[in-house]
């Protein structure tokens, strides 16, 4: 127990911000883009509140051109009247002291955004910012006030008349304490458009201001206007864009005694399931118990009313959980007043009893829903049924599978190369493709910790395929028995046979697109491999650069660039596996126009030469094992799952049955993609 009569929240109303320059770490997570980007989220959350409240309903970010960010909104605007105690205006409180919310005149009983790393306070990004302004609009007048780094300039000043009302904060992040000052377009407009979403209603903008703007911003507009009057209904439509959609989304909303429950819901042909919950706007990765109640639902809900009609017959089983979310895409937002965030970070909704409210909410609506839209629901149903029956047969295929002992890791497939040592945490397994990189890799490796799997062809289209066909596949049945570790309902990642898998595709076309399908076979079956960090890509070098005895490999063209560039070369000759002309861009062009004519060129004694690489075959073992596999020298990239949404929707662009939405992605990335055979 402490000794002394504060309070805790006294004792953090009277702290100062001086913490927060010290320690930014623990207020916003880190100072890199992403701290960068939560004071971005953290000032629009506040005029979120404003708009859940029903208060406001235009939400305005700018990013300005000498790096400040101003938030605007149409709502009440902070109250700036005197704090009898302390003496000061609200205002100020509000942005100069830690943890001192918005709980002003008691007036304001909505669910506020807060949790996890938000809800901090607007006085942390105060504090992390070298100039922050503060513009109230209210009772017909404008008043303002200044900031540096957290303190106070200037006392609160009445700036003149105004007939609107609403808040605007600008504030510049302090260069001493970020790592990065650069915004970026992208992960500014995915947080607005999810937030304008979950807030029915509300238009939320941004107008990118800046005269330079980072290259990948400049594929953005410089204008967004967010207003969505369908909100997570929209949301759901949005995200099955490129699937193919059973009926309209369905749509539903309850204020319960435990709190605002909000679901939308949509089926569409594709196997997969996509759910996302929410919980105060704020995005519950881990899910949690609102999550478990719409899910036990769902099953109860779909079952009942395929019972009642007969679509399931008496001695069928029940539809199970697994069946009910195949082929689902669904938003699930809740509203609460006191959210618990745990798990390890901080994205499961702890408070229990979320569970029982949603559960309620969604039997009741949903079996309405149901029985208003028999055409629906038998669709739904029968996608379902469809689910449970490939079910089964996929238990059969399987279970025969393992009764002859394919898929026991008994019998190694022929074709792995495997490492000597059985110590899974130092032992690695390269997919390669082709027999003919294989073998190089299968020379090139050290065969104590590396393994070698060479796949040959075009392993199928994993989108399309059931667990069944998949395991009729020889290439993708040999990858999953040197794994280790089996799939489906009977998969043990305790029996992983490999810390890292690494996938060594050639750098062209080709190999892109086999790279494509491994990934979305991992992201497909093997999410847990993903999630743990077990799955990486290969970087073989791209070309190839020799001077005499100089030899020095690049990863890039940049890098190639560079190279010559450092060895001050003014002309280089072509390898005969070299597709690209060398030197094509700089100074070999110039030494072209002196000869006179093309031709003259491979005649000259040549100094420098580049190899552009188009295969691993073209590496001799020696040069695969240095550039590329050796532990010591060679980089990776560890593949993350990052943006999940963002991946599903390119997998299913790419591989999925439909058509158009393929073709058009194709050909807006055309440049990236060139000739992709899919
Ligand atoms: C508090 O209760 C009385 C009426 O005003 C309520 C309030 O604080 N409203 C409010 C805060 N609206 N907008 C904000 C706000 C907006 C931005 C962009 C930034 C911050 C820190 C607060």
């Amino acid at each position: 127990m402490p000794k002394s009569n504060y309070t805790a929240q006294q004792i953090q109303v009277l702290e100062g911000l001086e913490p927060v320059r010290k320690r930014p770490g623990m207020y916003i997570g880190s100072t890199d883009t992403v701290g960068l980007h939560h004071c971005v989220y953290e000032i629009v959350d506040n005029a979120i509140d404003e708009a859940m409240g029903g208060h406001c309903n235009e939400i305005t970010v700018m990013l300005h051109d000498d790096g400040a960010v101003s938030v605007e909104d149409n709502g009440r605007g902070i109250p700036v009247d005197m704090h009898p105690k302390m003496k000061k205006p609200a205002l100020e409180i509000v942005l100069t002291t830690l943890h001192a919310g918005g709980k002003f005149g008691g007036d304001d009983s909505g669910y506020k955004v807060s949790g996890g790393l938000h809800g901090v306070g607007s006085s942390v990004v105060n504090a992390l910012s070298i100039f922050l302004r503060a513009e109230v609009y209210r009772d017909g007048k404008i008043y303002s006030q200044e900031y540096k780094q957290g303190k106070t300039m200037t006392p609160l000043k009445e700036e003149g008349k105004t007939d609107k009302t609403g808040t605007k904060i600008i504030f510049k992040p302090d260069k001493e304490i970020f790592d990065t000052l650069v915004f970026s377009m992208e992960v500014i407009l995915n947080r607005l458009r999810q937030q304008a979403y979950l807030t029915r209603g509300v238009t939320i903008a941004l107008l990118d201001e800046r005269k330079e703007r980072p290259e990948e911003d400049l594929r953005f507009s410089r204008l967004y206007r967010f207003h969505f009057e369908g909100g997570i209904a929209v949301y759901v439509s949005h995200l099955n864009r490129s699937k193919d959609p059973i009926g309209s989304p369905i749509w539903f909303e309850k204020d319960t005694a435990d709190g605002f429950v909000e679901v939308a819901l949509q089926y569409s042909q594709s196997f997969q399931e996509h759910v996302v919950s929410f919980a105060n706007n704020i995005h519950t990765i881990e899910g949690g118990h609102h999550l478990s109640g719409f899910k036990a639902a769902l099953t109860r809900t779909i079952n009942a009313y395929a019972r009642a009609q007969g679509l399931l017959k008496e001695k069928e089983e029940n539809l199970t959980a697994d069946d009910v979310r195949e082929g689902l895409t669904a938003v699930v937002s809740v509203r609460l007043r006191e959210p618990q965030f745990e798990g390890q970070t901080k994205g499961k909704l702890g408070n229990a009893e979320m569970k029982s409210a949603v559960e309620t909410v969604v039997n009741e609506k949903l079996s309405e829903y149901m029985e208003e839209n028999p055409n629906d629901a038998k669709q739904i149903v029968s996608k379902c049924l469809l689910a449970a029956r490939a079910r089964l047969a996929a238990r059969a295929a399987r279970d025969s599978v393992i009764r002859k002992g394919a898929l026991e890791g008994m019998t190694l497939p022929g074709k792995l190369a495997d490492c000597s040592s059985r110590d899974p945490s130092e032992c690695e397994i390269f997919i390669v493709e082709g027999d003919s990189a294989g073998g190089s890799a299968k020379q090139a490796r050290k065969r104590d910790f590396q393994a070698i799997l060479p796949l040959r062809g075009k392993i199928l289209n994993v989108e399309q395929a059931r667990l069944d066909k998949m395991l009729a596949n020889n290439e993708i049945r040999a990858l999953i028995i040197a794994l280790g570790i089996g799939v489906g309902e009977v998969k043990d990642l305790s029996k992983l046979r490999y810390d890292r898998t690494i996938i060594m595709t050639d750098a062209d076309v080709d190999g892109a697109h086999i790279r494509t399908l491994l990934l979305t076979f991992f992201f497909r079956y093997f999410p847990e491999l993903i999630e743990g960090g077990h799955l990486y890509i290969a970087q073989p070098p791209l070309y190839k650069i020799q001077k005499g005895k100089d030899m020095r490999y690049a990863f890039s063209d940049e890098e190639k660039n560079r190279i010559l560039e450092e060895w001050g070369v003014d002309e280089a000759k072509e390898e005969e596996s070299a597709e690209e002309e060398v030197g094509h861009d700089d100074a070999a062009a110039e030494g072209g126009e002196e000869e006179g004519e093309k031709g003259a060129k491979a005649k000259r004694v040549s100094r420098v030469s580049v190899q552009r690489y188009k295969g691993l075959g073209e590496m001799n073992a020696e040069q695969l094992w240095e550039t590329t596999m050796d532990p010591e020298h060679r980089s990776m990239l560890r593949v993350v799952m990052e943006d999940a949404e963002k991946a599903d929707a390119t997998f299913t662009t790419l591989m999925g049955s439909e058509v158009a939405p393929r073709r058009k992605f194709i050909q807006t990335h055309a440049k990236a993609v060139k000739n992709l055979d899919v």
